[in-house]
């Protein structure tokens, strides 16, 4: 059994693990990133779009930025759609700041690429099995190859996704959920054919909510609500079309066009914390620790937002022997997830027909989505949510 010795021991290659990784690198922190599946898989796993000005600032400072900047598709308003009609928010004007449109995918394609690059240790097909004496001296066991190993570290960060191991891993008695599940779903898909329109479209409509998003010029993304329980193969490409055509229909002829749909997927809606999310020196981060429903576009960027707190205090403990900034980590991580939590919750309620609806139900979310695209205070609170509210810790570069 070999056992390796690093400072940080990182349980997870999402973008939470890889960007802890890089920051601690250029801040001169050793880590090891243990990933259980293959780095082709982590590179091609189909997720977010959707990224908060302050996480692309981050990636460019870092050094990351640069296809970002090239491929990225960079956005300065949305749509809202209801009534058969189209409003856009218009962040540019009401707040001054863009998102820009770039797959998750891609994001994890470029810091394994810089991981490498640097030639620290990423370690593919290597799934942790147990962490322990987290209070003490944290351990990792992994497995890889057939053979079991070790990682003995001084931090051991949890970055391992809503499923991983890490969470459970902390005594029933010291950890607390949060939790609503939603009662439906997404489908949603690639298709190589042009988005119908510039910016991302949000649609409510009596059938359903439905979304318009991109990854490209030449690819759509979309995504449309289904049941909770539902078979992917109830729905035939002939049907997602139908469906998304009637849903996002306008009174004056907006015409979705359709084209070869190359991959499909059904995503559960759900809200999530666990706090606290420190224990002795493991800390939980991302996906790990919370999950929100998709409609806000948060959770990876709340991901990065972790990270960036958590990178600032290891580098004040390994600079002089500080422990204040990483004592304060579950305080200052949750002030954020909390407001994250909310605006995912918001824009869900708003925009998706919930089972048992009735008339009155509906008028409310068409009162609701009419003053949010007439009030300027109304729009300009969407607005600086979306595009994620300004980081309370100072910068680190
Ligand atoms: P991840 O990405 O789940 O990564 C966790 C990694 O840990 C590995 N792992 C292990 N490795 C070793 N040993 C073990 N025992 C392990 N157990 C697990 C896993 O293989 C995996 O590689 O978590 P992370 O890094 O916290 O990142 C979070 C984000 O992935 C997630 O929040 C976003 O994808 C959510 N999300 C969106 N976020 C946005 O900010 N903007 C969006 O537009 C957006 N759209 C979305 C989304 C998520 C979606 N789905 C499919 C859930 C749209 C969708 C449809
Ligand atoms: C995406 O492009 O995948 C996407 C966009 C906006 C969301 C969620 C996902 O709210």
């Amino acid at each position: 059994m070999a056992i390796i010795r690093t400072q940080v021991g990182i349980v997870g290659a999402g973008p939470a693990g890889l960007m802890l990784a890089h920051l601690l690198h250029l801040q001169g922190i050793e880590s090891v990133v243990l990933e259980s599946h293959s780095r082709p898989y982590v590179e091609s796993r189909v997720r977010a779009g959707v990224l908060e000005q302050g996480t692309v600032d981050m990636l460019r400072e870092s050094g990351i930025g640069g296809r970002i900047e090239r491929e990225g598709l960079q956005h300065h308003g949305v749509e809202l759609r209801f009534g058969g009609e189209g409003h856009r928010i218009d962040f540019q004007d009401l707040v001054g700041k863009s998102i820009t449109v770039y797959a998750q995918q891609e994001v994890v394609k470029d810091l394994i690429a810089a991981r490498l690059r640097y030639d620290e240790p990423i370690f593919f097909e290597a799934e942790a099995m147990r962490v322990s004496d987290f209070e003490s001296r944290p351990r990792i066991h992994y497995a890889q190859d057939g053979s079991e190993n070790e990682i003995a570290c001084d931090f051991l960060a949890g970055c391992d996704g809503f499923h991983g191991m890490c969470r459970p891993a902390v005594a029933a008695g010291q950890i607390k959920f949060y939790e609503r599940q939603y009662p439906f779903a997404w489908l949603g898909i690639l298709a190589r054919v042009p988005p119908a329109s510039d910016e991302l479209i949000y649609t409510y409509h009596e059938r359903g909510f439905s979304l318009m998003s991109m990854r490209s010029p030449e690819i759509s993304r979309l995504y449309l609500q289904c049941a909770v329980d539902e078979d992917i193969a109830n729905w035939p490409d002939e049907r997602i079309w139908e469906e998304l055509q009637m849903r996002m229909a306008t009174h004056d002829g907006f015409a979705l066009k359709d084209g070869p749909i190359f991959q499909k997927g059904i995503t559960p809606m759900r809200s999530f914390v666990a706090e606290p999310m420190q224990f002795g020196k493991l800390f939980l981060l991302g996906d790990a620790a919370h999950i929100v429903p998709p409609t806000g576009a948060k959770g990876l960027n709340l991901a990065v937002a972790d990270v960036r707190v958590i990178t600032r205090g290891l580098v004040e403990f390994y600079k002089s022997g500080n422990r204040e900034e990483l004592e304060r980590y579950t305080e200052r991580c949750l002030r954020r997830v909390w407001r994250g939590q909310r605006f995912s919750w918001w824009m869900t309620s708003m925009l998706h027909r919930f089972p048992g609806e009735d008339g009155f139900s509906h008028h409310i979310h068409l009162a609701e989505l009419g003053y949010v695209t007439s009030s300027r205070a109304a729009s300009t609170s969407l607005a600086e949510n979306y595009v994620g509210l300004p980081f309370d810790t100072p910068g680190l570069f």
